[in-house]
């Protein structure tokens, strides 16, 4: 699923469906900014020849980040990040274990593979794409300029936030 129009820049991977409840944030918050982006399902042991085939056309295919979640033994990020030098970041997912197993699977990558973890469920979803969209900003100034926009906005919000009596 393409959701631009144009060649993705972003690549959203999640190892299952059931994903999809968390992911969903990560692909509101790059549709916000209007980035091109494709959202996909593969699995690092369900599906390893998908998740393989994918990772080593990244670059080629003008994929400049990728957002990997899963949950669980999380080995997805880390498997993407073993085929592409595109930096992955990386979303648990909440699990039967609250989510510490896969932040855990994922924050842990031995020194010479690089993969950025982010927090577990939502938090960690809006933060890959936003995370994303400054990668991007630093050649798009129409990007860096609706990051502003963004933080003025989300600061208003608190300024203008009403207490109950
Ligand atoms: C992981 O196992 C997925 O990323 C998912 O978070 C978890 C459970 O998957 P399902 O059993 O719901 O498909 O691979």
């Amino acid at each position: 699923m393409t959701n631009e129009t144009t060649k993705p820049l972003v690549g959203i991977i999640m190892g299952s469906s059931s994903d999809w409840e968390t992911m969903r944030h990560t692909a509101d918050q790059l549709k916000n900014f209007g980035v091109p982006h494709v959202c996909r399902v593969m699995s690092a042991h369900r599906t390893p020849e998908v998740v393989e085939q994918f990772s080593r056309s990244a670059e080629a295919d003008g994929m400049e980040v990728i957002i990997a979640a899963a949950g669980g033994a999380a080995h997805l990020a880390g498997v993407v990040a073993a085929y592409t030098t595109v930096p992955v970041l990386a979303v648990p997912i909440e699990s039967v274990l609250k989510g510490i197993d896969s932040l855990l699977s994922m924050v842990q990558m031995p020194g010479g593979i690089p993969v950025a973890t982010f927090a577990i469920g939502k938090a960690g979803a809006t933060n890959a794409a936003l995370f994303a969209i400054s990668v991007l900003a630093g050649s798009r100034p129409e990007y860096r300029e609706k990051l502003h926009e963004f933080r003025r906005q989300q600061a208003k919000k608190v300024l203008e936030a009403k207490l109950p009596e």
